[in-house]
């Protein structure tokens, strides 16, 4: 049989583009599986990714709402004024310890005239609700003529401790002897033609003096160690969630305060003066620079977010802790180093030719003769005196305190730029973070 060339050539040509077509055909099956395999498994990914994001976005969740809605939100926005907690159920935990009613060796004190008397219960009334009716610490009540019995019968009922009621010797209260009296006048008459706040007044000075120098040297205060000064018509926002005693004590702290701000300088005008002579003559016995807070009284930069310079005309910024609201160791007062420091300043008469108020005199002994550790700041006790208050920022506080009182309002003094606060906690022993600023 013969077979043709062309017949052979065609049967090959078949057979070639059988093989070709096959080979085409599984190349095209295999792309196919490849990007089939390719897109499950990147869809597979992607969808698990997403269970696993959405799994984490919950759990974020959970802890958000566990921890930071509660311990680290703040009342007022873009502020962190207050401190906070991590600690877990921070508003179910029970304030009260074992040792809730453990007073420790302190009182209550107040300078009060008969005729605020009314103002005197409201304070006490504020007080006793918020703290002292757990406590049952005594009253003392101070006033440089008799109290009237109607006043020590209605203070009496209010005070849920012990209530004592002092006469103050008039040589701890009256204008000394030694004071010029023709220049007291003048200065009383330009201060007051000059609207100085209580410029014109004999008795304010008498009292500033007294708060300055003599409060702790009447002889019932020798039976305490702490103080906590009341004034009338005040108000205490939140419940104490502890003793301020307590915390004093524990702490190792002289002074303790809840306000500080900008003292009106034309009240000092020559108060600093004699403070950096004072600092000379001390020579570092008494006031030790490496340790005490007297940048929180001298440095002016500007501090976090308080974009306020204020100008006075020495070193002193004029920052000070609001004194009508203070708690304090009786026995720095009645130390030597205070005593020394206070009959220095009051030789200079300024109490009297000046208008110099007892809240920089403390604040400055403080600044001066403390540790920046001595002194603390109560963030969690809110308090008004007009024409200012202060409010706890952080929510947890405000709920657990049952604090009534708006932290985010203008007349919260912790926003103003009166407000020194801010330079505490950089220079004192406030917040940390402060300290690390270059600002
Ligand atoms: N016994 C007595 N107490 C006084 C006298 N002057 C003031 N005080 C008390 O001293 C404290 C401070 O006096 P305030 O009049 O409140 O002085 P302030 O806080 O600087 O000013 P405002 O409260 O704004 O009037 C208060 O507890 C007063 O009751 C006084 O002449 N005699
Ligand atoms: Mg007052």
């Amino acid at each position: 049989m013969t077979v043709n060339g062309s017949e052979v050539g065609t049967k090959r040509a078949g057979k070639l583009s059988l093989i070709s077509g096959r080979v085409l055909f599984y190349s095209a099956l295999f792309v196919v599986f490849f990007v089939l395999q390719y897109t499950v498994t990147t869809l597979w990914s992607s969808y698990s990714s997403a269970i696993l994001d959405a799994q984490y976005s919950q759990l974020s969740k959970q802890v958000l709402i566990k921890y930071d809605s509660l311990t680290k939100r703040y009342m007022v926005d873009g502020s962190k004024l207050s401190s906070y907690t991590f600690k877990d159920n921070v508003l179910q935990e029970d304030i009260n310890t074992s040792d809730y009613y453990i007073r420790e060796n302190a009182t209550l004190l107040m300078l009060v005239r008969n005729w605020e008397l009314a103002g005197a219960l409201h304070s006490m009334r504020s007080l006793e609700d918020r703290f002292n009716r757990n406590y049952h610490y005594d009253w003392v009540f101070m006033n440089d003529v008799p109290f009237t019995d109607e006043f020590i019968e209605a203070t009496s009922a209010m005070a849920s401790g012990n209530a004592y009621h002092v006469l103050i010797p008039s040589s701890d209260w009256d204008t000394p002897e030694w004071i010029d009296k023709d220049l007291y006048e003048k200065r009383l008459e330009v201060m007051n033609q000059t609207n100085v706040l209580y410029g014109g007044s004999k008795s304010y000075r008498n009292m500033c003096r007294f708060n300055s120098g003599f409060f702790f040297r009447q002889e019932i205060l020798s039976n305490y160690d702490y103080y906590f000064r009341v004034e009338p018509e005040v108000e205490y926002f939140c419940d104490f969630p502890y003793d301020p005693f307590k915390v004093m004590r524990e702490g190792g702290k002289n002074n303790g305060f809840v306000i500080t701000l900008r003292e009106y300088e034309e009240t000092i005008p020559s108060l600093w003066e004699f403070v950096e002579e004072y600092i000379d003559i001390d020579d570092g016995r008494d006031i030790h620079m490496d340790s005490n807070s007297h940048k929180f009284i001298t440095d002016d930069d500007i501090v976090g977010n308080n974009k306020a310079i204020y100008v006075s005309n020495n070193a002193y910024n004029m920052c000070h802790f609001w004194t009508n609201f203070e708690i304090g160791d009786l026995n720095f007062f009645r130390s030597d180093e205070y005593i020394r420091f206070f009959e220095f300043l009051d030789s200079k008469g300024g109490f009297y030719y000046e208008r110099w108020g007892d809240a920089p005199i403390h604040s400055i002994a403080a600044s001066l003769l403390l540790d920046k550790d001595e002194v603390v700041h109560f963030d969690e006790l809110g308090y008004k005196h007009d024409p200012y208050y202060t409010c706890p920022s952080a929510y947890y506080m405000f709920l657990k305190q049952r604090c009534q009182c708006n932290a985010s309002s203008e007349t919260n003094l912790d926003l103003h730029t009166l407000s020194c606060l801010r330079r505490w906690w950089k220079h004192g022993s406030g917040k940390n973070f402060m300290r690390f600023t270059t600002s």
